[in-house]
């Protein structure tokens, strides 16, 4: 046993011959490096624990290339300096995933950029701090106990104890050859594990982009899909990238003129919304509470229908008849999806042409229902049994104004259907919640067991689809059914709660069914298509709104899009929207409006001509439908709107990538400190 004296120097020789053995076995501390952030990811892998995602031999790779990227460059340090960032490396990125790891138990998800900027959200981690701190998760740390006293030695102790690099800034001539031998070496080494990190790292994630992870990057839907391809590492890498490329490498700044064009263009709109303020339906339903239902690939061309004698939406056409429902609406989503459809409707802005707005501009100010509603003294809620994370919707909805959002992990999974919780007890779970409500509510649901591949569960498969069955219509048929039933076992509930009398119950289809095998949908219907119905089956959607009385119901034929959604609600409320950016209009007011619904893609309808644009944009190779007659009329007939489509779009566009709602709001505030300008009296309620 050392006495009490010898012990320090016992430990100093240990540390010594530590470091000289780490200086001649040259590149052993980035080898342990590489062992011990594996053996963290691999661990981290196991404590995440997303089912499919564990991790595996292609994982490996990458994580081996992108911690290669990570350290190539420490290389051209001496061996001290590299020993001292390779533990700075070391801690900075266990602390980066035992971050994550606490951010995924709550959010199922991971940290990113825009959720940094959004501290809000983190904020939300902190009472429940105690319960995502887990014991195994020390191992993610185990190795601080000797790195960090290591590290301390290293710094302490100085360079002179690594012999080997204690001379190499000498000036000897013989010296000098050393040095450059070494700057050869340092430099060719680094390069050689660049080149090794690239192509384990970046090559097998852009393999994996052309097969497995196909369209993965452009949809951006989930962190934790991106991760799976990526690595943790490698996720943060990216997101860090797609950030940078998104807000500072392809952003240019709206200039002063541009900022006013896209005002002067968004206050027509809200001109035009206050213009109606003056009709009696404005107001009506003043106070009530507001249940939006957004249901899950729920085309229109479903509604009204039966299949082997049965009703597919019972439900949903006793409703329709109880209630306005329109018949000529349309989804207006892209890539964005379910998540475009929200933003619409919530929002009513249109989405990106590319990407998901929910993803991409998740910390833009916007004058979403969610906030106006709040600010107008209503409790709002978001309701999804899926994944938060999943289209970045614990970033998205903190913004856009909602007071919760109850995902998946608020909810019993007691009737597991496709993706997750079964509609129906999705349904009666968020009832039970909803009937504590401080009221006025918003409450803002998504239903998800209509998903694409629409597999049901046998005993839900009531339908007799005939012919259909076993084909991906006759199970879409199936799960709609389950929906419809669903939704009719809420509104039963809604009425047992004493809700159903003062509530405007509204609910519209995100978008199509992605099923694009037309001969099935020729079968369902027994008859052809021409490209008119067809673009009408994908791009119609119900949009039914039960107003508290029953009024107004009936089908109402004039054309509606989602963007309409935000502004048909707080027009019944009479909460004034001329002062919002938004770019819908009022649906229901005594004298049906006349308006153009303007798809993504160019494509656009005022309910009478349908305009297809032409792939190689020039407006008259376009093609122009007359509805009525089904076939194509002269273009002419619809080249007068072309510009006025492409002006929403672009307009829409400038406002959500340059953030303007907010230059809006700043240039109002500034204007009513000036003593207010004729334009800041309309802006001053710009922002949520
Ligand atoms: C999952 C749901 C599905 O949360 O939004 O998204 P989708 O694939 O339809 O966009
Ligand atoms: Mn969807």
């Amino acid at each position: 046993m050392l006495s009490y004296t010898e012990k320090p120097n016992a430990a100093r020789r240990f540390m010594r011959s530590t470091l000289e053995w780490l200086n001649r076995l040259k590149g052993a501390d980035v080898l342990l490096f590489f062992m011990v952030l594996l053996l963290k990811q691999l661990w981290f892998s196991r404590l995440i624990h997303v089912p499919n995602m564990d991790m595996d031999g292609y994982d490996t790779v990458v994580a081996i290339g992108t911690l290669a990227l990570v350290t190539f460059w420490t290389f051209w340090l001496p061996t001290r300096g590299r020993i001292i960032t390779l533990i700075v490396l070391d801690l900075l990125l266990s602390f980066i995933m035992y971050a994550d790891l606490i951010y995924y138990r709550y959010f199922q998800d991971f940290i990113s950029v825009p959720v940094l900027m959004q501290a809000n959200q983190v904020d939300s981690l902190g009472e429940s701090i105690g319960t995502l701190i887990h014991a195994k998760d020390f191992l993610l740390a185990a190795d601080w106990l000797l790195v960090i006293p290591f590290a301390v030695y290293v710094i302490w102790k100085g360079r002179s104890d690594l012999r080997g690099d204690s001379n190499e800034f000498g000036y000897s001539s013989q010296r000098k050859a050393s040095l450059w031998r070494k700057v050869i070496i340092r430099v060719t080494v680094s390069a050689a594990i660049f080149a090794i990190g690239m192509s384990m790292s970046i090559g097998n994630v852009n393999e994996a982009k052309k097969t497995w992870a196909l369209g993965l990057f452009d949809g951006n839907w989930w962190n934790v899909s991106l991760y799976n391809v990526t690595g943790i590492v490698g996720f943060h890498g990216y997101d860090m990238y797609r950030y940078a490329k998104l807000h500072w490498i392809d952003s240019e700044q709206a200039s002063a003129e541009e900022t006013a064009e896209a005002l002067a263009w968004t206050e027509a709109r809200g001109d035009n919304r206050q213009s109606l303020e003056t009709d009696p339906t404005f107001g009506e339903y003043k106070g009530s509470n507001v249940i939006v239902i957004q249901m899950e690939a729920f085309q229109n061309f479903m509604i009204g229908k039966s299949i082997g004698g049965q009703e597919i939406t019972p439900n949903l056409n006793k409703l329709a008849k109880e209630s306005a429902y329109f018949s000529q609406f349309y989804h207006q989503t892209a890539q964005g999806r379910t998540s475009d459809a929200d933003f619409l409707s919530n929002c009513s802005l249109q989405p990106m042409m590319s990407g998901s707005v929910f993803i991409q501009y998740a910390n833009h100010q916007y004058n979403c229902m969610p906030g106006t509603l709040k600010d107008n003294g209503y409790s709002t809620a978001a309701f999804h049994a899926y994944e938060g994370g999943f289209w970045n919707r614990n970033t998205m909805y903190a913004n856009m104004g909602y007071d919760t959002f109850y995902s998946k992990k608020n909810y019993q999974i007691d009737e597991p259907v496709g993706w997750s919780l079964g509609d129906n007890s999705f349904f009666r779970q968020s009832a039970d919640i909803m009937a504590k409500q401080q009221q006025p509510f918003y409450s803002f649901m998504i239903t998800l067991s209509s998903h694409y591949p629409f597999t049901m569960p046998e005993p839900e498969q009531k339908l007799n689809v005939g012919e259909l069955d076993g084909t991906l219509m006759g199970d879409y048929l199936q799960a709609i059914h389950y929906v419809d039933a669903s939704i009719g076992t809420f509104i039963d509930r809604l009425k047992a709660e004493g809700l159903w009398d003062n509530t405007i119950v509204a609910m519209y289809g995100d978008h199509d069914n992605s099923i694009r095998d037309w001969s099935l949908f020729e079968t369902f219907l027994g008859q052809p298509l021409s490209d008119l119905q067809r673009e009408m089956i994908l791009k119609q959607v119900p949009f039914i709104v039960h107003l508290p009385d029953g009024k107004y119901a009936g089908t109402h034929t004039n054309v509606g899009g989602q963007l309409d959604v935000t502004p048909t609600i707080l027009h019944l409320l009479g909460i004034s929207t001329a002062d919002k950016t938004l770019l819908g209009q009022p649906l229901i007011t005594s004298q049906p409006q006349s308006k153009l619904v303007v798809q993504r893609n160019g494509a656009f309808t005022d309910g009478t001509v349908y305009y297809m644009p032409s792939g190689d944009a020039v407006a008259g190779n376009g093609k122009c439908w007359n509805i009525a007659a089904n076939a194509l009329g002269d273009v002419q007939d619809c080249l007068g709107a072309v510009e006025g489509a492409r002006t929403e779009l672009s307009m829409s566009d400038q406002i959500v990538q340059h953030d303007l709602i907010a230059s809006f709001r700043a240039a109002a505030v500034e204007a009513s400190a000036d003593g207010g300008k004729a334009t800041a009296a309309n802006m001053s309620g710009a922002g949520k």
